[in-house]
């Protein structure tokens, strides 16, 4: 006798998910090789960006306790970190856009998400994608002074840096094994063909070297000044300005009118506070200091500032060797009318008030009657025309 075997409740059908239309990719340059090539000098670029950010972050907003101890040497040391940190962010925007050009197959990925890992880590990944997105591209309005978001840039971009920070090391650590196969020359154990596939990635790693070249190399001479000829797209051009320098904010911009020199009066609050007119402030023992403008954007020249050193006005209102200072614009309104200067700065014999520049009397724009020069230093803190200084 044949025993059949019992009828089984059939199991509940899943509902199908149709397969979407997805687009496929076959080219080769989509792969995990070419992502390690690109991805290590965006890495090196972003890295770059990242630690003379920080460096300019802090000399710019230090904590009350490191403000006093901030070096103001070497003089050019602010000039060639932020330099660095626009031509680094510049450079890596192309070799974002190529990143992204390489990886982007795996956002058609199906199914979208295989598990809580495979979730997490696509959730890693836009993160470190926005977050660099909006880095790069925050930083580079900012330099052309265009702030189309209703937040204040800098607390956002450097709050943001960090988490780009984040998602970058989470990222190679999790890719690791990957990148550590595609990092050398030609890995052993790899089935490439030559043939097919080398001429195809060098073409768009030649690409990618001459798109990040051409940005650098049209944009470096904002700040990098033998490279000024080939000054095509950075908004500043180092010689274009008065007295041979560029100007960010205007005296007509910050609302500070044309003075007559004899109504100015500098005020140096102190143990024993005092005025000085532009004439006295001239007849005080004068130097001549060469030091450089670097502004927060990227521009930077040197120029040669005659004046008065601000620790002997400092000493004279009775003030300790290690005071610090505040020192206080004729503008009425804007973010740098009032500025700090900590004591290594103050006492430092290369920061003036300087009265002059390359020779001549400053021009308005250039903060006249007087400005402040310190070596070392944001140019946003290289306060323009002076009304007060208090010692604290
Ligand atoms: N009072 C005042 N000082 C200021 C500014 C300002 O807006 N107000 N701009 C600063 C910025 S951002 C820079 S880069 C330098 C530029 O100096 P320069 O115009 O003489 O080149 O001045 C700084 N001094
Ligand atoms: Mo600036």
């Amino acid at each position: 006798m044949k025993l059949r075997p019992p009828r089984l409740p059939r199991p509940p059908r899943l509902p199908r998910i149709p397969a979407p239309v997805l687009p496929s990719f076959s080219g080769r340059l989509h792969d995990a090789r070419t992502a390690t090539s690109i991805g290590r000098w965006l890495g090196g670029a972003i890295a770059l960006c990242f630690v003379t950010g920080v460096i300019s972050h802090y000399l710019q907003h230090p904590p009350d306790w490191l403000a006093d101890e901030l070096p103001s040497r070497p003089s050019w040391g602010y000039r060639v970190t932020q330099g660095l940190h626009v031509a680094s962010g510049i450079g890596a925007i192309p070799l974002l856009f190529a990143k992204l050009w390489t990886v982007y197959p795996r956002l058609f990925v199906w199914p979208p998400l295989r598990s809580v890992r495979h979730a997490l880590e696509r959730l890693s990944v836009a993160v470190l994608v926005a977050a660099a997105v909006f880095e790069l591209f925050t930083g580079l309005l900012n330099t052309v002074q265009w702030y189309p978001w209703p937040f204040s840039f800098v607390p956002v971009h450097f709050a943001v840096g960090w988490l780009l920070l984040g998602a970058v090391v989470l990222h190679v650590a999790v890719k690791y094994p990957e990148i550590r196969e595609h990092w050398g020359r030609r890995s052993p154990g790899t089935l490439e063909l030559p043939a097919v596939d080398g001429p195809d990635r060098r073409s768009l790693l030649t690409g990618v070297v001459a798109a990040v070249g051409a940005v650098t190399l049209t944009t470096a001479g904002q700040s990098l000044t033998p490279l000024k000829r080939f000054d095509l797209l950075a908004p500043r051009h180092p010689d274009h300005g008065p007295q041979g320098l560029p100007v960010n904010r205007t005296a007509a911009a910050a609302g500070v009118s044309r003075l007559s020199a004899r109504d100015w009066r500098l005020t140096v609050l102190g143990r024993n506070s005092y005025e000085l007119t532009l004439d006295e402030l001239g007849a005080l023992p004068q130097y001549t200091v060469t030091l450089p403008i670097a502004c927060v954007e990227g521009w930077s020249k040197s120029a040669k500032w005659t004046g008065v050193r601000v620790r002997d006005l400092l000493e004279r209102a009775g003030a300790r060797p290690d005071a610090a200072v505040r020192v206080v614009s004729l503008e009425r309104r804007g973010a740098y009318r009032v500025m700090e200067m900590g004591s290594g700065y103050a006492r430092d014999p290369l920061t003036l008030l300087a009265l002059c520049l390359n020779g001549r009397q400053l021009s308005p724009d250039h903060g006249y009657p007087a400005r402040i020069i310190a070596p070392n230093r944001p140019g946003v803190l290289q306060t323009k025309w002076v009304a007060r200084m208090e010692v604290i």
